[in-house]
């Protein structure tokens, strides 16, 4: 079993995180792991996995999300278990024990023009179970990163709503079919009632949300790229949970990856190690 050991999260950060559903913890992954990442990241852009996708308008190719690359690459596989993320996530959710879900880059390029938009990660994960609903996600930054080139805004307090959005797909129009479920509120046109928040951001900065927080990206307008490593950690019990309207590219790693899951059953299998802190 992969292990982790003491990070330098506070108790302060840990309590935004609980309070905001967001945090951002500064410098919480070593620059040696950040320019090993950076060439990794761009080496999966150009050999694209089978559970990757461009989220860009039709043609304009400018917005490259890769998932499960620690599956098909050495330097993710190493930055997963020995760098300190899994400490983080941890030390956020207050666990000793943590498991990896997947790994998610997203490449912004600079003028890539569409906005990520505002959701809530729970119902794209076919997920259910009691650890569905505290999965944290933390989002690592590989370049500088400011609002203009597309820095993560989240709204502060959402994920207490207690209210479930339908996941409607990066790439603009559809939403996925799910039955029932409200979509997620028009926050751009009424800014001024939400609390949003978002950080600039130096490579190795690290922020954290909880997947009922609500959040969205603008386009790129810099000159500059956009690499983020969101990474997604359970804690508790986690079943699959194939149903319709979950992310297609989830589904289909989790039924055609390395380790097939079974539906109704928890998630487990050396592709999604559980983490076990060491003293
Ligand atoms: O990087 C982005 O533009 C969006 C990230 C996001 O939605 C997530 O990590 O859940």
């Amino acid at each position: 079993m992969p292990s982790f050991s003491e990070c330098n999260v506070t108790d302060a950060e840990i309590e935004a995180y609980e309070r905001d559903g967001v945090v951002c913890v500064r410098n919480a992954i070593p620059d040696d792991w950040i320019t090993a990442l950076q060439p990794a990241a761009d080496w999966a852009q150009k050999n694209p996995g089978p559970y990757d996708g461009d989220f860009t308008e039709e043609g304009e190719d400018k917005f490259y999300g890769g998932q499960f690359m620690w599956w098909r690459n050495k330097m993710f596989h190493d930055f997963l278990m020995e760098s300190p993320a899994a400490a983080v996530a941890a030390a956020l959710l207050r666990v000793d024990k943590v498991q990896l879900f997947y790994d998610f880059i997203l490449t912004k390029e600079p003028g890539a023009g569409n906005p990520t938009p505002w959701h809530q990660d729970r119902l794209y994960y076919p997920v259910t179970g009691p650890g569905a609903d505290s999965i944290c996600s933390t989002w690592i930054a590989l370049d500088p990163v400011t609002i203009k080139s597309g820095a993560v805004e989240y709204v502060v307090g959402s994920h207490k709503w207690g209210r479930y959005f339908g996941p409607a797909s990066f790439s603009g129009g559809d939403r996925y079919s799910e039955a029932n479920v409200e979509p997620v509120p028009d926050i751009n046109k009424q800014r001024d009632q939400y609390d949003i928040v978002s950080w600039d951001l130096e490579p190795g900065d690290l922020v954290a949300h909880h997947v009922m927080n609500v959040h969205g990206a603008p386009e790129n307008s810099a000159n500059i790229r956009r690499r983020g490593l969101a990474i997604r950690w359970m804690a508790g019990e986690v079943r699959y949970d194939p149903r319709p309207g979950t992310q297609p590219l989830l589904r289909k790693a989790l039924d055609e990856g390395p380790k097939p899951q079974t539906p109704g059953e928890q998630i487990r299998g050396s592709a999604f190690p559980v983490f076990e802190q060491v003293q």
